[in-house]
């Protein structure tokens, strides 16, 4: 079976590629699908991955599959949210997003940035089924980046059980906790029954 993940993000997809290498799925990008633009405007987590996965659906014919995630810290009260990826401002580069939250948590104690990375999955099949899982790992913002691998907000996610933010802790052990991980963990099982027919 051939799979759109209704991505432009490569950190992301990269994760996508790791934890579904296991399952006959051939996976492509929107890399792979230039022409699709899809404007991110859903009040939620779950509308805008369903917007990311219809609107790649019906372009492509092929099933799809819509990611959307971000960072929901507790001194911001949840902010920001949805936002997460245009915190800076549209178009923002992750050290942009990371220097304006580390800012605005300057005064914010360690023990008090307590955060939580959210990933909601949609998965659209052509023939409109619908099927929506979500995962979530607590944490810590850092008081200052560490590590380089991963993406995004990686380099300031301290995981307390792993006691190293995920850019310090590498894939394998990302992979084993993460929000999209646990996510995709259970979305693993209907594309399993779907590639089977
Ligand atoms: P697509 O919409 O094309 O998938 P995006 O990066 O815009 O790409 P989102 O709208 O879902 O994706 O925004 C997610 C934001 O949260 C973005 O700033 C990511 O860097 C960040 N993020 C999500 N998962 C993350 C992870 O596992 N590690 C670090 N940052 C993450």
């Amino acid at each position: 079976m051939e799979l759109v993940i209704a991505t432009k993000n490569k950190g992301k997809f990269l994760e996508f590629q790791r934890m579904l290498e296991d399952i006959p799925v051939k996976l492509m990008s929107l890399e792979d699908f230039p022409e699709i633009e899809i404007t991110e405007d859903g009040a939620t987590f779950e509308e805008n991955a369903l917007l990311k996965a219809k609107i790649t659906c019906t372009k492509t014919g092929m099933p799809a599959l819509g990611d959307d995630s971000g960072l929901r810290v507790q001194a911001l009260s949840g902010r920001p949210g949805v936002f997460t990826a245009r915190y800076a401002g549209q178009g923002a580069s992750d050290k942009d997003n990371i220097e304006k939250l580390l800012n605005e948590l300057k005064d914010v104690p360690f023990e008090k940035r307590q955060a939580e990375f959210v990933c909601v999955l949609a998965l659209v099949l052509p023939d409109g089924g619908t099927f929506i899982e979500e995962g979530k790992l607590e944490g810590y913002i850092a008081l200052e980046p560490a590590g380089c691998d991963g993406f995004g907000y990686d380099p300031i996610f301290f995981v307390p059980q792993l006691e190293k933010t995920l850019a310090e802790a590498g894939p394998q052990a990302k992979d084993a906790i993460s929000h999209r991980a646990k996510a995709i963990k259970k979305m693993k099982t209907h594309l399993i029954n779907i590639s089977q027919g």
